[in-house]
């Protein structure tokens, strides 16, 4: 029951870090399944948790996937699954840590450069940065416009060099390298450009605005 909670295809909602916290005390070292879907004995620090602050979400696919790209541009746009996987994909491999402790080494990611999206878009004079929004309808999150162009700032369309799941905010999620996993909104919907940096879900509930690594 609990173990199933854990386990990444689960469905179930990890909220916050005290629940974190105590069952890591309790289950440390833990059987998980790994992304490849084998399993392994590893000890909880280096493993993967299924996140979601809604609960279900309902999956979409290449036919249904929409990423909105709007605000303060001059060339707002639509791009369906298909036009992401068409454009320049960046690749490479790196770490992914929340903020709660937990982190995953390696992780061999690519997508598309949010920088490029903005590019396409070309933000007004007055835009300062970008809100991050998801299709499970509640959760969003901002970066300033210089950090958005961050060459490790990605809308992630592959892990482990297969499509991102369900679970882990497929088709599209964002990645960014140098910050805590908040700042990368799974089961993302729409990149709007903003005028403000205002805080996000979890900024909302005591988490920095920054979000980096180590700070
Ligand atoms: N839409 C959405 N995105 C989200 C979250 C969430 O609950 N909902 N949680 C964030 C947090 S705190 C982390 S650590 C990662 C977890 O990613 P994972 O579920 O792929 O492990 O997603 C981030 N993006
Ligand atoms: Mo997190």
């Amino acid at each position: 029951m609990v173990l199933g909670l854990l386990g990444l295809g689960a469905v179930g909602v990890v909220t916050g870090s005290s629940v974190q916290g105590g069952l890591s005390r309790l289950l440390a070292p833990v059987q998980l399944r790994d992304p490849t879907g084998f399993t392994s004995l590893v000890p909880l620090g280096n493993t993967w948790r299924y996140y979601s602050v809604t609960g279900s979400v309902r999956p979409r696919d290449a036919t249904s996937y929409r990423l909105k790209v709007s605000g303060l541009v001059d060339k707002p746009a639509t791009y369906r699954l298909p036009d992401l996987q068409a454009l320049h994909q960046t690749a490479f491999t790196d770490d992914f840590h929340c903020v709660t402790g937990w982190h995953v080494p390696d992780v061999p990611w690519s997508g598309v450069r949010v920088a490029d999206l903005l590019d396409q878009a070309a933000p007004t004079a007055d835009a300062v940065g970008v809100r991050f929004h998801s299709f499970d309808g509640t959760y969003s999150v901002n970066m300033t416009l210089e950090q958005a162009r961050a060459d490790d700032v990605i809308v992630a369309l592959s892990m482990y060099g297969k499509p991102v799941t369900h679970d882990h905010g497929g088709p599209v999620r964002v990645y960014s390298g140098s910050m805590y996993g908040y700042k990368s909104t799974k089961w993302l919907s729409g990149i709007e450009v903003v005028r403000h940096n205002d805080p996000g879900y979890w900024e909302d509930r005591g988490y920095p605005l920054d979000g980096f690594i180590g700070e």
